[in-house]
């Protein structure tokens, strides 16, 4: 009975531990800083350690931009390739990073070619 008890203690302790590690395996970054999504971020992702599962904010002001999900020749080309890429447009998205390369443009005519574009890559 004792001993059924402290197994118990032992394994509620481990999964509170199993909780916090996969609570804190995934990072929330706010795209830009307190610049939000906007141009010429190419430089932000430099610094930082991308996850599969880790979460981008993308914050602007509806209507004025919009975050499009595309694939490598999408973001070359700053076309929406493919052409069923997701549209996000509530000005404060939050996108699930992807293992590889995650690449993202705005498809307001001439932002993406101005440089609102990003390329993140997740390990
Ligand atoms: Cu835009």
């Amino acid at each position: 009975m004792v001993q059924g008890r402290g197994s118990a203690v032992v394994a509620a302790a481990v999964l509170c531990l199993l909780a916090v590690a996969l609570h804190c395996e995934a990072a929330t970054y706010v795209v830009g800083g307190s610049s939000g999504w906007t141009f010429n971020l190419s430089g932000w992702p430099a610094s930082k350690k991308f996850k599969a599962g880790d979460i981008l904010v993308f914050n602007y002001q509806r209507g004025a931009h919009n975050v499009v999900a595309v694939n490598k020749v999408g973001y070359d080309k700053c076309s929406t390739t493919p052409r069923n890429a997701k549209v996000y447009t509530s000005g404060k998205d939050r996108i699930r990073l992807v293992k590889g390369l995650n690449n993202f443009i705005c498809t307001l005519p001439g932002h993406c070619g101005a440089g609102m574009k990003i390329q993140i890559s997740a390990s």
